[in-house]
């Protein structure tokens, strides 16, 4: 297999700083970048920022600023410093405003021009300036207002009437259609690509490409029409070539026919059926793969934007706990497919549990050991027995199992793995006892798990490192192992005999009940655990496919103090932990929930009551003496089964 990757991100609107729902595409595609080059493939990280288009424009006239300065001001001081701030690795980061952009987006206009797939007609249709494109009326949803929107935006579109130019977008849809279905890993994960056919069932129209500069002077002109400027999406998905350096140059030769795109699911849309026709009719070769990821979603369960007011500062969280925490907790707490809540509670509580208790404990105890038992020195590895035979394998067999898992867009899967690997040298360290291995006289054994649990701890900082790239370094830092790795099968790399530096603590524990309150801490009212008495009206089955339901495990349980109601339970969700605050105190005590098979509303927005956050609710009933029943499946099935 030729190992060339080649990722991007969206490009970012430069009408407000970077959110959260900005900073996790990019640490998604920071993550992908570095596995690819971890496991030695050539690699090129492109991000960026989307500069022109009606949505600047109505910004800058609000401020009262020149776009120039403006966008300047947000692309470089936003959203390029906080990149750099993180220390992430991007090859390039691309401005629609830079000329190199500009002269290449006015080649290929002129190309589409020339060929015939550029006309000017009148438009008559209904725009989201929040989209920026025009939309279809099954495309809106009715809010709780009465009134139509694109789903995620905040203002309803605009009926427009307009001489524009269009490009020939539904002349390539029977092409498209076949292009998909003789490619079906083309849109991953697959129930993006079953979007996308279902938007191609019906006919798309052409794709209007051009709005007057009367109208709108911020974008780049039409070359041969002086009274026009492009479509602000026409503009921007070419970016992802112009920063090749387009057709014919050395680094599009090299990288372009391996992209893959990394693209939100509002964006799914342009990047599919506006994107493909768009590269077909220019010439260029298709992409790879578009990776598609699901939303963030705020406090109130809706997705985290700046202009909705629910999202969570990256640069507060960042600042509170380090990016590595941040990267870790994002990429662990999220699927592709599925959207996710986040917020600080989720952070702190995977901060404490994987990374201080689970990595951090474990690197403290072996080095706290080291230190007593080798005058810090790395000891020499004697013969392996079959719990060190097995802990080996582990490890050699990994480096494929998680690159093959983040191709997968499994990440959360990937990440588990990895720790599964940490915990299970946790285990180890409490089996052979090297406390009690330290009192014999013959070293031998010692020396060997010793020697097994740093090399452990190498093989899982290699592991991680894409994840959690300073404190992987600063574990090995610790450990005194120098040098870079790679992704490869490998074990006995920790050369014996080397200094181990002095202990630090990897990961500071966060309480929990010292975080501030905040937004998401409004809510403080019990939740009721009974389920709600059936309305009247009818819903379809696409209203109730909304909330999954899903089988857990609670595997430990207290009261929550100075509240008679509720318990505070930790569930399994298949390998998921979640907090669940539950108003069942009444009538379960805390010891008898441990062991329960119970029923979850897996995607209700997380809450937070007395300080903790609760991530999902537990379905009960209420008997007919008012007494509270919790619902469980009626034999024993595994945790994180969908319950429909
Ligand atoms: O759409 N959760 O820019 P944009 C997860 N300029 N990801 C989120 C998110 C959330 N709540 N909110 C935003 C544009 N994102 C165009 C793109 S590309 C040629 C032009 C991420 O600033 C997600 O990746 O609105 C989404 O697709 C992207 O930011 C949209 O950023």
């Amino acid at each position: 297999m030729e190992k060339t990757f080649y990722v991007t991100t969206p490009i970012y609107y430069v009408n407000d700083i970077p959110h959260l729902g900005h900073a996790y595409a990019t640490l998604v595609a920071d993550t992908l970048a570095r596995y690819h080059r971890l496991a030695g493939w050539n690699t090129y990280f492109l991000t960026g920022t989307d500069e022109h288009g009606e949505k600047i424009w109505k910004t800058v006239q609000q401020l009262g600023r020149t776009p120039k300065e403006y966008v300047d001001e947000i692309a470089e001081s936003g959203f390029k410093a906080l990149w750099q701030r993180w220390g992430l690795s991007n090859n390039d980061f691309i401005r629609t405003t830079e000329p190199r952009h500009i002269q290449y987006v006015q080649k290929i206009l002129q190309r589409l021009y020339d060929s015939g797939d550029i006309y000017f007609a009148e438009y008559e249709g209904l725009y989201s300036i929040g989209s920026e494109r025009y939309v279809t009326e099954k495309e809106l949803v009715e809010g709780a207002d009465g009134i139509k929107r694109l789903p995620g935006d905040r203002d309803p579109p605009e009926l427009r009437r307009e001489a524009n130019y269009f490009f020939k977008l539904e002349k390539y849809r029977p092409w498209l259609i076949e292009y998909l279905n003789e490619h079906p890993n083309l849109i991953e994960p697959v129930n993006y690509r079953n979007e996308v056919l279902e938007m191609l069932r019906e006919p798309i129209g052409d794709l209007s490409i051009s709005r007057p500069v009367a109208r709108l002077p911020w974008g780049i002109p039409i070359p041969w029409d002086e009274g026009d400027v492009t479509y602000v999406w026409f503009d921007a998905l070419l970016n992802y070539v112009s920063a090749l350096g387009g057709e014919g140059a050395e680094k599009f030769n090299t990288y372009w026919h391996k992209t893959w795109h990394l693209v939100g699911k509002d964006i799914l849309k342009t990047h599919s059926v506006f994107w493909l026709p768009m590269l077909k009719a220019a010439g260029l070769p298709l992409y790879e793969k578009l990776v598609v990821h699901a939303h963030i979603l705020g406090f109130d369960g809706r997705k985290m934007g700046k202009s909705l007011g629910n999202a969570v500062d990256p640069i507060e969280m960042e600042s509170r706990y380090g990016i590595d925490a941040l990267r870790y907790a994002l990429l662990r707490e999220t699927t592709f497919q599925a959207d996710s809540a986040f917020g600080e509670a989720i952070l702190v509580n995977r901060l404490n549990s994987d990374l201080a208790n689970d990595l951090g404990n474990l690197l403290s105890r072996v080095m706290s050991m080291l230190e007593k038992f080798t005058n810090s020195k790395i000891p020499v590895c004697n013969t392996l027995e079959a719990r060190e035979e097995s802990i080996k394998a582990a490890a050699l067999k990994l480096p494929e199992t998680i690159l093959d898992e983040i191709r997968g867009l499994r990440f959360h899967v990937a990440i588990e793995k990895i720790m599964e690997f940490v915990r299970d040298l946790n285990r180890y360290v409490a089996e052979s006892k090297p406390w009690d291995l330290a009192k014999l006289e013959d070293k031998t054994k010692l020396h060997t798990v010793l020697y097994t649990l740093v090399e452990g701890i190498r093989v899982a900082s290699v592991l991680l490192e894409p994840v959690i790239p300073n404190k992987a370094k600063e574990i090995r830092a610790q450990l005194g192992i120098e040098g870079d790795f790679v992704l490869e099968p490998a074990w006995g790399l920790t050369k014996s005999g080397s200094q181990v530096a002095p202990s630090t603590v990897l990961f500071p524990k966060v309480d929990i009940a010292t975080l501030e309150t905040k937004k998401e801490s409004v809510v403080t009212e019990v939740v009721s655990p009974v389920v709600e008495a059936p309305v009247q009206a009818f819903i379809g089955i696409e209203d109730f496919a909304k909330v999954q339901l899903k089988v857990a495990e609670v595997l430990s349980c207290e009261r929550v103090p100075k509240a008679d109601k509720l318990l505070n339970l930790t569930v399994a969700i298949g390998d998921e932990k979640r907090t669940i605050l539950s108003g069942i105190a009444e009538y379960y005590t805390a010891e008898e929930m441990v062991g329960k098979r119970v029923v979850v509303v897996y995607n209700l927005a997380p809450r937070k009551m007395r300080g903790i956050e609760s991530q999902g609710m537990i379905l009960a009933a209420t008997d007919e003496n008012g007494k509270v029943v919790i619902v469980s499946p009626e034999r024993l099935i595994p945790s994180g089964v969908e319950v429909r």
